[in-house]
């Protein structure tokens, strides 16, 4: 069972099937299948497929476009039921998170705020196409102890260093931590922009989240 339902669930997003996505993360729900799973072994896997066909000149704009809409409502279905599992209940440390300036890419980052905060942070997500300066003054008017910043492009991967640079220029670093993701990113770009980790994924990004802020973390 598992296994057909995340097959169909992947090609619910190649064919940009909105409506059988939808009934798809429903099934899911009613069958018991960890939101997450759904999300990472079901959608994502269709979203990949789709960016490399892209990416080969196989499937075009259109076809990104109407598969992101899909994945979108599966995880407006799935992420209610992701908050409702969760049962921390003290805030573990206040969050800024975006994508940066010139990127439009949201699903990533939005699965990062969604998992970040149903593992009990304070999540203040800007959206996307996001200035440095917006990211400096909301981590100050939300006391952040971290700031999230996801880029997917090569050509805009360089506004997380942006980013960086205007934190410190603010004189919030390092107290406040920046973590940076996003297909284009690795550890070793975030050394060398000076942020303190990076995270290939959502999960790995809230215990990175996590180890940052240690004893720091702020409490509710
Ligand atoms: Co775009 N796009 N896109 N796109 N798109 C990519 C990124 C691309 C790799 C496709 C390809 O060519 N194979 C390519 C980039 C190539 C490059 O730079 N080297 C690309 C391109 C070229 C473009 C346009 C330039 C196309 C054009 O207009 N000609 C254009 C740019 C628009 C812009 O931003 N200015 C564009 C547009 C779009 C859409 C609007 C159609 C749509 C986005 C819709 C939306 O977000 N609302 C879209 C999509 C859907 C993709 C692909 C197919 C999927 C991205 C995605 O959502 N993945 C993508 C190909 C791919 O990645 N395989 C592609 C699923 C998501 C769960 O994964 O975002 O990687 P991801 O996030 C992961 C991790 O990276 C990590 O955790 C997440 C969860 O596991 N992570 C973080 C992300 N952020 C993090 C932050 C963290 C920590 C971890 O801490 C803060």
């Amino acid at each position: 069972m598992g296994n057909e339902i995340f097959e169909a669930m992947r090609q619910s997003v190649i064919d940009g099937d909105t409506a059988a996505a939808a009934s798809l993360a429903e099934a899911a729900l009613a069958d018991g299948v960890p939101p997450l799973d759904a999300i990472e072994q079901g959608f994502v896997p269709g979203l990949s497929y789709v960016g490399e066909q892209f990416g080969l000149g196989e499937l075009f704009l259109p076809d990104m476009m109407l598969a992101a809409r899909a994945m979108q409502k599966a995880i407006s279905i799935l992420e209610p039921e992701m908050a409702r599992q969760n049962t921390t209940r003290s805030v573990v440390g206040r969050v800024v998170i975006g994508t940066v300036k010139g990127d439009i890419h949201e699903i990533g980052k939005n699965l990062v705020g969604m998992m970040l905060s149903t593992s009990g942070f304070e999540v203040h997500d800007l959206g996307v196409d996001v200035a440095p300066d917006r990211f400096v003054e909301a981590a100050q008017e939300h006391s952040a102890d971290l700031v999230g910043v996801s880029a997917l492009l090569t050509t805009t991967m360089a506004g997380q260093r942006t980013v960086v640079q205007a934190m410190e220029a603010a004189g919030m670093r390092p107290r406040v931590k920046i973590i940076v993701g996003g297909a284009p990113a690795s550890e070793s770009w975030a050394s060398e922009i000076g942020a303190d980790g990076y995270s290939e994924d959502a999960i790995g990004a809230v215990a990175l989240a996590r180890k940052l802020l240690g004893a720091e973390a702020a409490t509710a």
